[in-house]
């Protein structure tokens, strides 16, 4: 299996220079605040129009789906929007569709030879889901996915807006 490191950052996703931005999107991918907000202001309006087409094509994307565009006046070549769960107590199978977030980030960005992405903290924003909580279900998805899969991806990057989630990512991949 081809080693792939999996780094912690702190700062602002749209600056990072990687082949593939995630970004924290909702299901109309019709844009929105929080990093989703940040993504599509730096990137321009190139990205909203492939938005637009996949939405016409599929309608919209599911809550633990990811759909891939141009990644427009970034530094990065995609960005792969996903849609994670919003926090509804933890009984609504909000742990499994957040993996999933990242699960299928993983293999569309394999499919698209993407070899370096940085993630942002999907669903601890607007839809409230605990952070701590999050970090863990986020490096377990990508770690089990990198022991599951073959995989062509060289880099893996945690990027973390604020000081609390860059800590607990800190934590959980540190030895
Ligand atoms: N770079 C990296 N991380 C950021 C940035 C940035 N520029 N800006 C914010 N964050 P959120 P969600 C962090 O609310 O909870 C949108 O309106 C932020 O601190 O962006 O998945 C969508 O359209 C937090 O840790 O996404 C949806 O409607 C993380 O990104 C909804 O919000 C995610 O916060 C999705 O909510």
């Amino acid at each position: 299996m081809g080693k792939t490191t999996i780094e912690v950052q702190q700062g602002d996703i749209t600056k990072v220079q990687v082949d593939a931005v995630v970004n924290a999107a909702n299901s109309s991918l019709l844009g929105g605040g929080g990093v989703d907000g940040a993504i599509h202001r730096a990137g321009g309006p190139a990205i909203l129009e492939e938005c637009k087409l996949i939405r016409a094509r599929q309608g919209g994307c599911p809550t633990g789906e990811a759909v891939i565009t141009t990644g427009g006046n970034l530094p990065a070549r995609y960005v792969i929007h996903t849609v994670g769960p919003v926090w509804s107590g933890g009984g609504k199978g909000e742990p499994e569709l957040l993996a999933n977030c990242y699960r299928n980030s993983l293999r569309l960005a394999e499919e698209n030879g993407v070899k370096s992405i940085a993630f942002p903290n999907i669903s601890t924003g607007v839809y409230g889901y605990p952070k701590d909580k999050a970090a863990k279900v986020a490096v377990d998805a990508v770690q089990s996915y990198m022991q599951e899969h073959e995989t062509s991806i060289k880099r893996v990057v945690f990027v973390c807006f604020d000081e609390e989630n860059l800590t607990l990512y800190e934590g959980l991949l540190k030895g």
